[in-house]
């Protein structure tokens, strides 16, 4: 009896090392469920082989930042082929805790 439930128990072990994690859980915790923000600042400078741009933001108070200039990465970098700098600009992002915020979209506030 008890060799059996040895076995039985090194089986749940097994099964539970091999079911299988979705790589988002691992390469992207919490991001597909964080809340978007939604902010305006104005470009100050655009590195597109980085996938950055640089901001002058106004204050987000729903996570505490006051008003500054920043770096942002962009999730897809042809969304900085519709803004220049000196551009206002409306933009929402994500803050992965990790690395830069990323910006899901951002336009020119013409
Ligand atoms: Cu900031």
């Amino acid at each position: 009896m008890k060799r059996y439930l040895m076995i039985a128990l090194a089986s749940l072990a097994f099964a539970i090392s091999f079911t299988p994690v979705y790589a988002n859980d691992i390469h992207h915790p919490k991001a597909e469920v964080q809340k978007a923000y939604t902010a305006k600042g104005e470009v100050i400078s655009i590195d597109k082989a980085a996938g950055n741009v640089e901001l002058k933001h106004e204050a987000v108070t729903e996570l505490n930042w006051p008003a500054m200039t920043m770096f942002f990465s962009v999730a897809d970098s042809s969304q900085l082929d519709v803004i220049s700098i000196g551009d206002p600009v409306e933009f929402k992002f994500v803050n992965t805790g990790g690395g830069l915020p990323s910006i899901t979209n951002v336009k020119p506030l013409k």
